[in-house]
């Protein structure tokens, strides 16, 4: 790369950060945790977030942000949950940034907001690279796409706080070792949280849901 490149590039990421870290402030004056979730295309972000509101909106204030290259598919999909949802659509960026979501997150009641989920646009290389101003990072990895993830791309599973393995339910017709992609995954990041769920069956759900409920509790006392 050339040297002018890099220094566009480094600009870029510094104003990024500098708005990231205006919206963790915000949000953690407002006692609001904040998710982004990364994941390759496909992964079951979207029906992970289905059933984590369905299985935590009696007791949580929930909202999402869901990112898209485009439509609204994702933010309709959320939606019929009755919670609030904000669509951002990149118009073909590979990866949410700053900007974009301070700009959404206007449109929330944060004073009644205990978790906010940021649904990053598919892809498992782009959404690493920058900084949202979220409490932690989780990426998420389907059974489908081969236990060697965590080594082949590193740096979401390196920055995430907790990996969750989802669509469990199609291990059967795979061949795919959970404890491979836990090494891997560990050797990457050895503090990784680990969670195994199929959103088709609930398996999991309850210990993932648990863990987020743990955060946000630690964020109120904090
Ligand atoms: N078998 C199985 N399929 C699942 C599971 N979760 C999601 N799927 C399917 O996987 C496909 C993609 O799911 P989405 O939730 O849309 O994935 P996504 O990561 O949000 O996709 P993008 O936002 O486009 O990146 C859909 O056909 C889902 O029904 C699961 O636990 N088991
Ligand atoms: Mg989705």
């Amino acid at each position: 790369m050339s040297a002018e490149r890099v220094t566009v590039k480094e600009k870029v990421l510094s104003a990024n950060d500098q708005l990231a870290a205006e919206t963790r402030a915000r949000l953690q004056a407002e006692g609001v945790f904040a998710v982004n979730l990364i994941s390759s295309p496909g992964s079951g972000k979207t029906t992970l977030l289905e059933c984590t509101v369905d299985l935590m909106k009696p007791s949580l204030r929930l909202g999402v942000m869901a990112g898209d290259v485009q439509t609204r598919n994702d933010a309709d999909r959320l939606i019929r949950h009755g919670i609030p949802v904000e669509a951002i659509e990149t118009g073909g960026g590979c990866h949410l940034d700053a900007r974009q979501v301070s700009r959404a997150l206007t449109t929330f009641d944060l004073s009644n907001t205990d978790l906010l989920f940021i649904e990053n646009v598919g892809n498992l290389v782009c959404p690493a690279g920058f900084d949202l101003g979220e409490s932690v990072k989780v990426v998420l990895m389907s059974v489908t796409e081969g236990d060697d993830k965590p080594v082949k791309y590193p740096a979401a599973f390196k920055r995430a706080a907790a990996l969750v393995l989802t669509k469990t339910d199609l291990v059967p017709h795979l061949q795919f070792s959970l404890e491979r992609v836990l090494e891997y995954a560990r050797s990457v990041n050895p503090d990784l949280a680990f969670f195994s769920t199929s959103s088709y069956t609930g398996d999991g759900l309850a210990e993932w849901t648990g863990w987020l409920a743990g955060q946000v509790a630690a964020l109120k006392r904090s």
